[in-house]
């Protein structure tokens, strides 16, 4: 069980005040480590996200946040910052029991929520209008950027704390108001987050916190004229139901939607590293990354060797809970998620392709009370498979060969999505055709799976639309106004004065 003040009860964050769903209701929070129930928090119904959209209306319409100097506002983002240092362990520790996620990866992803802070706060201050020569002297002409407004905010179960963060730090930094809604699945650590806003003293009804099912409460978000901007991180299908529910309100929609992601190793590519690569691009956080390289792309001439050595490696990772310091990568976040992973290792077989290694629950009677899943490999994959084209999100590598640069290439732009690519070769020339090639939005050359909260993040064709991190991450978070002042205002003469 779960006993940490940073999530304890009430749960809900609606005007600045810390309450319960009005209709009483609760979940179990479980840890999917050993199926144990770590918390039991409250659970919104409509009427609540209604009343907690109504509060972000009223900040936004009628406070002063919207309003408050930019240098006002970077001060509560540091402030928040700092919290995050000091609560750092606290939060990590918070985010293991949640989401399954080794201890070591949680804290990486506190480091990077505060990183995000500091980062939008920084970038925020050099934010400058700009002025635009109309070649009228009398003319002053400014480009200026204003709070895009409610903010719907939405984010899933993979990376939590760390995907909110992405929403809430450019949100705050460019004046909007917001609802957050974490997924019912891993809520926790999005509750101490909120915590911690609610201590920097940011003032009421900027920062709204609903806790609930999308079936629930989704409707109230993204179906109303109230929110102005939707940012949704999440499953491809609920994606395009809130961009279709949000259609009729003309509500701007920001989407990152996964992926099913190409790792292309050339025959020319340093052997071992690549192997490392693919390794962890693939079973981090057992497969959970929306930018997880579960899809690999290698040459004829190496690819036997490749196959076995890597299987070689998949049989040691050694898999626990994530609080275990032995651990190197964690259980699956939800026994209805394994089940879904599981039925993708059947439909792969029954496809044709050939298990390699993996593809059972594990054994050991530690492991078997959490939804824990070993790393799996199919060699003899084909583009045209379900399992080649679907994203799984779990610790499934499908492997398919090439012999041509463009037969690489087709096979690294066959897919309905395009979040991110890995390309490894020791040909300067040859990576810098294949990186400028690949239809997708993050594209490494001999590395796989690094980001930086300045350089945008986000996917081309069906993994969505709009860009999380970087400029464009708070641009998201704005509206462009144009003022045209004139100092020196003479009659036009456009229209004759009839009477004279
Ligand atoms: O996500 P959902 P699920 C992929 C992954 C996974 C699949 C489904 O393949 O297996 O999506 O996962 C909220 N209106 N990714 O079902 O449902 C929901 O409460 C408004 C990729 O868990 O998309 C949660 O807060 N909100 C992904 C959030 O949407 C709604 C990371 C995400 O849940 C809603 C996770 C509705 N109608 C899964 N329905 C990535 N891009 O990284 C649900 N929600």
């Amino acid at each position: 069980m779960l006993d940490d003040e940073l999530c304890s009860p009430p749960n809900l964050y609606i005007d600045g005040k810390w309450v319960h769903a009005a209709g009483g209701g609760t979940r179990e929070i479980v840890n999917p480590a050993d199926g144990s129930v770590l918390a039991t928090i409250d659970e919104a119904d409509r009427a609540d996200a209604v009343g907690a959209v109504a509060a972000a209306r009223a900040a936004f319409d009628t406070g002063g946040w919207p309003r408050t100097p930019v240098a006002e506002r970077i001060g509560y983002l540091l402030r928040i910052a700092e919290l995050l240092d000091a609560e750092r362990d606290a939060m990590a520790r918070i985010e293991t029991l949640d989401t399954g996620k080794t201890l070591r990866e949680s804290h990486i992803d506190i480091d990077d929520v505060i990183a995000v802070f500091r980062y939008y706060a920084n970038l925020a201050s050099t934010q400058a209008d700009r002025l635009v020569d109309t070649g009228d002297p009398a003319v002053i002409s400014r480009v200026v950027r204003e709070p895009v407004g409610v903010c719907a905010l939405i984010a899933p179960w993979n990376y939590p704390l760390l995907q909110m963060s992405w929403k809430i730090a450019p949100a705050l930094a460019a004046g909007c108001t917001m609802v957050a809604k974490p997924s019912e699945v891993t809520p926790l650590s999005t509750i101490a987050l909120v915590k911690l806003i609610d201590r920097a003293g940011v003032p009421p009804g900027v920062v709204n916190l609903i806790q609930s099912s999308g079936a629930t409460v989704g409707s109230a978000l993204t179906d109303t004229p109230d929110v102005d901007l939707i940012s949704f991180t999440g499953g491809a299908q609920t994606g395009a139901t809130i961009a279709r529910t949000a259609a009729p309100h003309i509500t701007r929609v920001a989407l990152e939607l996964g992926g099913k992601n190409p790792h292309i190793i050339f025959p020319d590519a340093d052997f071992d590293s690549a192997v490392d690569a693919v390794l962890t691009g693939a079973f981090l956080h057992s497969g959970q990354v929306c930018s997880a390289g579960t899809r690999l792309i290698v040459h004829d001439t190496i690819a036997d060797r490749f196959v076995a050595e890597l299987a070689r490696r998949a049989q040691r990772i050694r898999f626990g809970p994530g609080l275990d310091p032995a651990s190197e990568t964690g259980p699956l976040v939800s026994e209805q998620h394994r089940d879904k992973v599981e039925a993708y290792v059947a439909l792969g077989i029954s496809e044709g392709a050939r298990l390699v290694t993996g593809g059972e629950r594990p054994a050991d009677p530690v492991l078997r009370a959490g939804s824990f899943y070993p790393p799996t490999i199919f060699d003899d994959c084909r583009r045209w498979m379900r399992l080649v084209q679907e994203e799984t999100f779990g610790p499934i590598l499908t492997v398919e060969r090439f012999g041509t640069e463009a037969q690489a290439l087709a096979l690294g732009n066959d897919t309905a999505y395009g979040l991110a690519a890995g390309v490894r070769t020791a040909d300067a020339a040859l990576g810098e055709r294949m990186v400028r090639a690949l239809r997708h939005g993050t594209v490494w050359l001999n590395d796989f799976g690094y980001y930086t909260p300045a350089a945008e993040w986000g996917g081309f064709g069906r993994s969505g639309t709009g860009r999380e991190l970087g400029p464009s991450g708070l641009a998201e978070y704005q509206e462009t106004k144009h003022i045209w002042h004139n100092t020196a205002p003479t009659v036009g003469g456009w229209f004759a004065d009839n009477d004279n």
